[in-house]
């Protein structure tokens, strides 16, 4: 039986997947992750009416249909998506935001074109530097401010996929259907759902999720003087045993996944000693750009007790977890080793 989401706020639908539904390769998509800032979707729109338009910085303005689309070359590329809040709670100082553990993270198998495509089709003007996405799911609250989120140039160049598949399916209407963005490798913040609108720009999109949010700081500085969060930190979550687990002595499995954003997972460390010693764990499962490697320890215990465990990633460029998290104001980030520990009981 399927664990349920973990419903944080109803309105907006913000949910985490069940530890338990992280321990296959792909997230299911009935539990990954959901995140919102506005109001969902409540009824999929008809794809005879729907149109994608890309205006902006561009010599040829296009308004595509969603049979044009489907009738361009199609990729499926495996992508970890994390929201920038993901492990928030696990801080040990307070961060304000959504209260997520480390179900905001999910890896599935998108199927799209890619923006580079439809930018050339659309050919792009001398002055083109940003792009910026917009859905049309209606913001919440008074300020009536819509979700609209830009991305440099290059990366919607190089690595961004307009994804209508997920998993196999269509995508999901709570996961943005018929289109949603996806810049590979960065948080879900640049990878606007529900998508109807792309403008090229020649400086990025100004307004409050560009500006106000989304932004590294800490108290008493300006969110625009902080940097934007983009690509997803290197990390390694633990997902079997569960935190508080009591297990008998003899071979315990440890398994987790590990992710760097554009990078791959160089490696991953087990340490059952509160972080005196540490072991090699085994990668396992699939390797593909983009995708969190699964990986295990096979931890041999004779004595009973209290243990703390972690776990330590190093990606392909050579960097590594922190110690402890780089804390600010919104808690984007938190990829510390000493937040991500789990403590259990040998009988
Ligand atoms: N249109 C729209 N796109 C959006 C959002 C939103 O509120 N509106 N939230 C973003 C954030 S912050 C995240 S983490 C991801 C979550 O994607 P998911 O709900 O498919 O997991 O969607 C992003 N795209
Ligand atoms: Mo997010």
């Amino acid at each position: 039986m399927k664990k349920k989401m973990r419903v944080m706020t109803e309105k907006p639908l913000n949910a985490e997947t069940p530890i338990e539904a992280l321990r296959t390769w792909t997230t299911d998509n009935e539990v990954f992750f959901k995140r919102n800032q506005g109001q969902i979707m409540q009824r999929p729109i008809k794809l005879t009416t729907w149109k994608l338009s890309i205006d902006g910085l561009v010599k040829h303005k296009l308004n595509l249909s969603f049979e044009e689309i489907r009738r361009m070359p199609k990729v499926e590329v495996t992508n970890t998506l994390e929201c920038s809040g993901n492990s928030r709670s696990l801080l040990e100082k307070k961060a304000s935001g959504n209260p997520w553990t480390i179900g905001g993270v999910g890896n599935a198998v998108w199927g799209g074109v890619w923006l580079k495509d439809l930018l050339t089709k659309a050919e792009l003007k001398k002055d083109a530097r940003h792009v910026s996405f917009e859905g049309f799911d209606k913001p919440l609250g008074k300020a009536g401010i819509k979700f609209i989120r830009s991305i440099q140039l290059e990366k919607a160049l190089d690595s961004t996929l307009l994804a209508y598949e997920m998993n196999g399916q269509p995508l999901p209407l709570k996961h943005g259907f018929p289109l949603r963005a996806l810049a590979l490798g960065w948080t879900g913040a640049n990878c606007v759902k529900w998508l109807h609108k792309i403008t090229v720009l020649d400086q990025p999109y100004e307004g409050f999720f560009m500006d106000r949010v989304y932004r590294v700081f800490q108290k008493g500085e300006d969110p625009k003087t902080g940097g934007v969060v983009k690509e997803i930190n290197i990390k390694s979550i633990i997902v079997e045993p569960a935190n508080a687990e009591t297990l008998p002595a003899g071979i315990v499995p440890i398994r987790g996944a590990a992710y760097a954003g554009e990078a791959g997972i160089q490696a991953v460390d087990v340490s059952v000693d509160d972080g005196k010693t540490w072991q090699p764990a085994s990668l396992i499962g699939p390797q593909e750009n983009y995708a969190w490697r699964h990986w295990e320890y096979l931890w041999e215990v004779r004595q009973t007790g209290e243990f703390t465990i972690m776990a330590r990633a190093t990606d392909t460029r050579g960097r590594q977890q922190p110690e402890t998290a780089n804390w600010n104001v919104l808690g984007y980030g938190n990829n510390g080793i000493r937040e991500h520990a789990i403590i259990v009981q040998i009988k």
